[in-house]
């Protein structure tokens, strides 16, 4: 007699070979989808991460609505900080069709467990810095995200389109920011090369640890979830604002930044990974002060939530015919 078959084995080897057909073809992975559950868990915290720190990156700008230098300046930053959370909410619900509530990702931040980019532990101590996070910081999350929007997941995907024409609003702002500082007087320069002094090293961590102490790469660019290493897109980051400094007159911060003609790139210093892995445990210069500002936030709005949980309630009973 021939032992029953184990029809699950069988029907999950049949659901990955077409998995793997799906990314492999380069076509995208729908939520409807089965899909192997280290990718759905891949995806969630990644997701989550990003959007934690589109949401807790509107704090650092956030900061300088109320003290920018003119009207016009003022319009500009809060388009921008408002896009933050744009994007922030286009990122939870992607993470939310992979079956976590927004609930349950939001509780994760505020207390301390979920991970955001490390750049948003720094503080904006002039307004210079709005120049500097523009060019630096979102010049960075381009450069990390355009190859996102061609993500084997189709909700991560599509959000990143939109999110990426936004940043390169962003970008442009910052620049612009920088240039003006740096044709303004000579205390304006100086607050512009100060701000990208203390900005530079820190948006260069923000591509993640180096290619052989990054655990999650090898797996995800597999999965076409991430298509570039952290130090390929790293290198080309700083390709890019080699000739931009150049044009606003300001000095990159790395003594042993210099073209090498053998590998056509640029050798750069040595980034302090001790200071990024302390700021991810934790002990960064305003990792406290975000968290507890987050969590301030999300207990001032908990009236707005259930108002609107109720009239949502309300809605429903209407259209079923419940109340007149
Ligand atoms: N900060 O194995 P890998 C923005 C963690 S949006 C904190 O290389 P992976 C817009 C990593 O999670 C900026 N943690 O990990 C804006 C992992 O820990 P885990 C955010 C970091 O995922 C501008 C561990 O280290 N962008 O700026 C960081 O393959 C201006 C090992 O690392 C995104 O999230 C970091 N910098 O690669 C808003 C883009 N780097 O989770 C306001 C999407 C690494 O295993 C103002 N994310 N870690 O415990 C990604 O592309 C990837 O997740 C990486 C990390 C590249 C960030």
């Amino acid at each position: 007699m021939t032992a029953p078959a184990d029809l699950s084995v069988v029907d999950d080897a049949d659901a990955l070979a077409r998995f793997d057909e799906l990314v492999a073809n380069e076509q995208r992975i729908e939520p409807r989808d089965w899909m192997p559950e280290a990718y759905r868990k891949t995806l969630i915290r990644q997701i989550s991460q990003h959007a934690h720190s589109e949401i807790i990156g509107m704090q650092p700008e956030g900061n300088w609505i109320t003290r920018a230098p003119s009207l016009k300046r003022k319009a500009i930053l809060m388009a921008k900080v408002q896009d933050e959370a744009g994007h922030g909410l286009y990122l939870y619900s992607a993470a939310q069709t992979l079956g976590i509530t927004r609930d349950t990702m939001m509780q994760q931040l505020i207390d301390g467990k979920a991970k955001y980019s490390s750049i948003f532990n720094y503080p904006t101590p002039t307004w210079a810095d709005m120049g500097a996070i523009g060019w630096l910081v979102d010049g960075a999350a381009i450069v990390n995200q355009v190859p996102l929007c061609r993500c084997s997941y189709g909700p991560y995907g599509r959000a990143m389109v939109r999110v990426c024409k936004e940043e390169s609003f962003h970008q442009r702002q910052g620049f612009e920011i920088l240039l003006t500082l740096m044709q303004g007087t000579e205390e304006q320069r100086e607050m512009a090369q100060d701000a990208v002094n203390r900005w530079y090293w820190p948006s260069l961590a923000m591509f993640g640890p180096p290619d052989d102490q990054s655990p999650n790469s090898a797996q995800s660019m597999t999965w076409k979830i991430k298509r570039f290493s952290n130090d390929d897109l790293r290198q080309r980051f700083v390709g890019m604002l080699v000739p931009q400094a150049e044009i606003l007159g300001i000095t990159l911060p790395d003594p042993d930044l210099r073209w090498n003609d053998e590998t056509q790139s640029y050798d750069m210093g040595e980034i302090d990974w001790d200071e990024f892995f302390e700021v991810l445990k934790g002990n960064g210069p305003c990792n406290a002060e975000r968290i507890e500002r987050r969590r301030t936030a999300h207990e001032e709005g908990a009236w707005v939530r259930e108002a609107a949980a109720e009239y949502a309630r309300k809605q429903a009973l209407c259209a079923e015919g419940q109340v007149a």
